[in-house]
């Protein structure tokens, strides 16, 4: 998979080269690229923003660096089968979740447009329609500063979930959200610790039985801090 981020701040991403998603990276199986939004400038400031049209608080991004980008980063999947899928974090989107990331982690290509000040010139969705599947993605209902945490969020769990990024494709399957519900607790030795003990079922050796209580912890977890997710 190919992914490209667009920022004004693109040290950002320099998490992005650790731990599982650094090692995709070196292997090849997810090339990933941080670009930054003024190298499409041509001014000697290499101005990104401007005031609104029509009055009001802060600043808007041009679209012109904003065009360029996407038209450099977007061409080279002319030859492709695929047009690339655009994502801008905006807290105005559609929520982000585990079905979002499945979707995004079957494209072959992801550009991320990261916004800043008070978003950006609205002629810039539009005209991304022309060059790929346009989505505007929240990862919630609270206002960050600009898109880049949230980009390195949906990153993360989108290169998760590229075959061969996980080592064990089995943890994938066992965990929050996967199955609709919380995951159940986990422990591991001592036995006991702090006068705290296991659970007992867990070192019983009944496989069934276990299965069965992990079931019940999920549910029971879910209801009190999740009710939202058992409405359907
Ligand atoms: Cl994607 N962007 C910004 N700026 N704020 C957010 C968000 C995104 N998701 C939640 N809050």
């Amino acid at each position: 998979m190919r992914i490209d981020v667009v920022s004004i701040f693109p040290s950002y991403f320099d998490g992005l080269t650790l731990s599982l998603l650094g090692k995709a990276r070196d292997s090849g199986i997810l090339n990933l690229d941080v670009r930054d939004l003024r190298d499409w400038t041509h001014d000697r400031h290499r101005t990104v923003d401007d005031t609104p049209y029509g009055g009001g608080a802060g600043m808007v991004m041009k679209p012109e660096p904003w065009g360029l980008a996407l038209d450099e980063l977007a061409a080279s999947d002319s030859r492709a089968s695929e047009r690339p899928t655009i994502i801008f974090p905006s807290p105005a989107g559609e929520v982000f979740t585990q079905a979002t990331a499945r979707d995004l982690a079957t494209r072959e290509h992801l550009i991320f447009g990261c916004g800043r000040y008070e978003g950006i010139d609205e002629r810039v969705f539009e005209y991304a329609a022309d060059l790929g599947e346009v989505r505007l993605i929240s990862l919630g209902d609270y206002v960050l500063n600009g898109g880049e945490v949230a980009v390195m969020a949906m990153v993360e769990a989108i290169g998760r979930l590229i075959p061969g990024v996980v080592g064990n494709p089995e943890s994938l399957v066992e965990e929050s959200h996967e199955d609709g519900l919380l995951e159940y607790p986990s422990y591991t030795k001592p036995s006991v610790w702090r006068d705290r003990e296991v659970p007992p079922v867990l070192l019983s050796g009944n496989h069934g039985a276990i299965a069965h209580w992990r079931r019940e912890q999920q549910l029971e977890r879910t209801r009190r801090r999740r009710p939202d997710l058992l409405e359907d």
